[in-house]
């Protein structure tokens, strides 16, 4: 795994980050030492593919990035799914797509789009997964979204959504973003990373509070929302239609 230095040294002006070729070399490095709980949800997401994959259904993995989610669902799934993988990023694909051909794990179908998420057609769902994607939509868009995706799912299906959360409680806000600095400077990102990153990521990721995204997946028409996971200010939903 190539290590993440992408920030190490100082930049004049720091640009927005965008998920380039650059960003695909250390993705599975920089993804574990930045998100706390990272390898604990993706772990879940497997056991929750068990139960919630229906024979004859389709599954997507919407901001799929290098497939870590899709090639755990994959081990779960029926042989006639079809595990639909979507992520607007063309270096990100295109890299899953290297790593699907030279895999020799075997299962269902899965179809790679390299497309924006708000412009899938989901139907037929069993499964969704949203892991650490819809921070990146403007929040205005958002509920357009979850109601397409409760609109495409079978009923007994679920979404996971897991994000970067806020909090209203300023003091609580403050909190959990120093927990989460020590946890990135834990896994040896110096100040100087953890600065320029959070400056080129700063208008791109916008994160929402928990109530605001349990609120949002009801009023979508699911009918048991329950966050199960969180570790400081990232957390994780699962939601049955
Ligand atoms: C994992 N789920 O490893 N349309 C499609 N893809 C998008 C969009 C969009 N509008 N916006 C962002 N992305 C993965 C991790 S990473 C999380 C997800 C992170 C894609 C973007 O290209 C990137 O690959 C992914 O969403 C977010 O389980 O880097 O913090």
């Amino acid at each position: 795994m190539t290590r993440d230095d992408i920030y190490s040294l100082p930049m004049n002006r720091v640009g927005e980050f965008q998920f380039d070729d650059q960003v695909v070399q250390v993705f599975p490095d920089m993804i574990a030492r930045s998100v706390p709980g990272y390898a604990s949800i993706l772990s879940m997401i497997e056991q929750l593919a068990g139960r919630f994959v229906r024979p004859g259904t389709t599954v997507w993995d919407l901001g799929c990035s290098l497939g870590a989610a899709t090639r755990l669902i994959r081990r779960q799934a029926p042989a006639d799914c079809v595990i639909h993988a979507v992520d607007n990023s063309s270096a990100m694909i295109e890299r899953l797509r290297t790593l699907l051909q030279e895999s020799s794990e075997v299962g269902c179908p899965v179809e790679l789009h390299e497309a924006d998420l708000r412009s899938v057609e989901i139907r037929n769902a069993s499964f969704v997964v949203l892991n650490l994607t819809l921070q990146f939509l403007h929040p205005d868009q958002r509920s357009q979204l979850i109601q397409t995706i409760a609109d495409g799912m079978e009923p007994g299906g679920a979404l996971l959504l897991s994000e970067k959360i806020c909090f209203a409680d300023p003091q609580q806000q403050d909190l959990l973003t120093n927990l989460h600095h020590d946890f990135k400077r834990a896994h040896g990102y110096s100040d100087l990373e953890i600065s320029q990153k959070r400056s080129a990521i700063e208008n791109l990721l916008i994160p929402e509070t928990l109530e605001t995204h349990v609120q949002r997946i009801r009023d979508a028409g699911f009918r048991t929302v329950a966050p199960w996971f969180q570790c400081f200010n990232f957390a994780s939903i699962l939601a049955v239609k």
